[in-house]
């Protein structure tokens, strides 16, 4: 209680503490000068009313100076970069006139852009398109249909060996790079018979080709029962369709084609005018094809394109690396998730391993040191009719692998 008593009489004798009152006019002066910097306070509360107005002229005085400096340090410093940024647009500007193109001797050579996507996805993009599309000239599945896709790039070509949901069908699609953008350059589509139906399947399939499932054989004037020459073949061999023997040597015309003998003279095929030899530099191997028919290279010599000159049908020739230097069993299997090749689809020709499939319209093979999978592939047009199947034996027959 006695501690409480002193604390309030400190207070009262605060409070009439006459050091500590202040007047009115001690009190304006006060709050005039609380507002200024503290170092002109005490100054302040020594000088008269006088020297105050001084002080508040000279502050306005530098007040006003910081102002003009301010928008001096704007104008010299903030307009003049931005007018130099512009000068070095312009000078860029004029460098790309003069320099369209970066110049040769130049040691740092820009990378080409990266493609937006990769063809897998550019190719089901293409399919979207295609399935809302009116004009649509679709090949193939709908969108909705296409299962697993599996992808192979060289260079500015891409092969795509794509299923159905269902596996019923395996597409081969061949995408090449234009600029940014992959465009399908080729596609088609098989029935999986082969491959979904090893058990009904027999060696002869493929030794019978005017009989595979799904196709029709082309027109065989002389047949008789005994499939030969097709009279589209004829016609670019000079056999005549007519004749089961047209050179009278005693061998039938499809018999000799089937030996790389020449179905209209003497000698060998490469004898008859009707035939050329393809050789493919990059991959160093040959083919004999149709003379008559256009020969399309694209993507750095991985896809080649044998078309003929008198319908939509035509012959393709693609190359892709063998990554994993499998052999075709393994590489077939793995490609195609099958368990087991059915034995009697393999084949063998000249310095290659291969497997055959729908009918033998696909040939998948490799390389004896398995370094690239080359794929041949008849596409019987738009009609699948198979005008051209002893000519696709002939280029299968004749594709000579010379690996060093
Ligand atoms: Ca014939
Ligand atoms: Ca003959
Ligand atoms: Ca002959």
């Amino acid at each position: 209680m006695f501690g409480l008593k002193k604390k309030t009489n400190q207070k009262s004798e605060d409070k009439i503490n006459p050091e500590n009152t202040i007047t009115s006019q001690e009190l304006d002066k006060n709050i005039a000068i609380f507002t200024m910097p503290e170092q002109f306070r005490f100054a302040a509360l020594k000088k008269d009313g006088s020297r105050i107005i001084g002080l508040f002229i000279v502050i306005g005085g530098g007040l006003f100076i910081i102002v003009l400096a301010v928008l001096a340090y704007r104008y010299l410093f903030n307009t003049k970069p931005q007018t130099a940024v512009n000068e070095t647009a312009n000078q860029a500007q004029v460098q790309q006139k003069t320099n369209p193109a970066p110049s040769a001797t130049s040691t740092a050579t820009a990378p080409p852009p990266a493609p937006v996507q990769d063809p897998k996805e550019a190719y089901l993009d293409l399919k979207r398109e295609q399935a809302i599309s009116v004009n649509s000239t679709s090949t193939g599945p709908t969108i909705d249909e296409i299962g697993e896709i599996n992808e192979a790039i060289n260079g500015n070509t891409a092969t795509l060996t794509v299923k159905t949901k269902d596996l019923q069908q395996t597409g081969t699609v061949v995408m090449n790079l234009n600029g940014e953008n992959w465009n399908i350059l080729t596609e088609s589509w098989f029935v999986n018979s082969v491959a979904t139906s090893t058990a009904t399947s027999t060696p002869e399939s493929t030794s019978t080709p005017a009989q595979i499932a799904g196709y029709k054989p082309g027109v065989d004037s002389d047949a008789n029962g005994s499939p030969g020459l097709t009279d589209k073949e004829d016609a670019l061999l000079g056999t005549n369709p007519n004749s089961k023997d047209s050179d009278k040597d005693g061998y039938d015309d499809l018999t000799e084609v089937e030996n790389l003998y020449n179905p209209a003279g003497d000698g060998k095929i490469t004898n008859n005018k009707g035939i050329k030899t393809y050789l493919n530099k990059t991959y160093n191997y040959s083919v004999f094809y149709p003379a008559a028919w256009s020969l399309d290279a694209v993507g750095g010599n991985d896809s080649v394109l044998i078309k003929s000159n008198s319908d939509d049908q035509f012959f393709q020739i693609i190359v892709q690396p063998n990554a994993e230097k499998q052999s075709i069993t393994n590489w077939y299997e793995n490609q195609f998730n099958v368990p087991a090749v059915d034995p009697s689809s393999v084949v063998e020709g000249n310095g290659w391993e291969g497997i055959a499939t729908e009918g033998g319209l696909i040939i998948y093979l490799t390389d004896a040191k398995h370094n690239n999978i080359y794929t041949l592939t008849y596409f019987p047009g738009t009609e699948n009719t198979l005008d051209y199947i002893n000519l696709f034996h002939l280029l299968e027959k004749s594709l000579t692998l010379n690996q060093k």
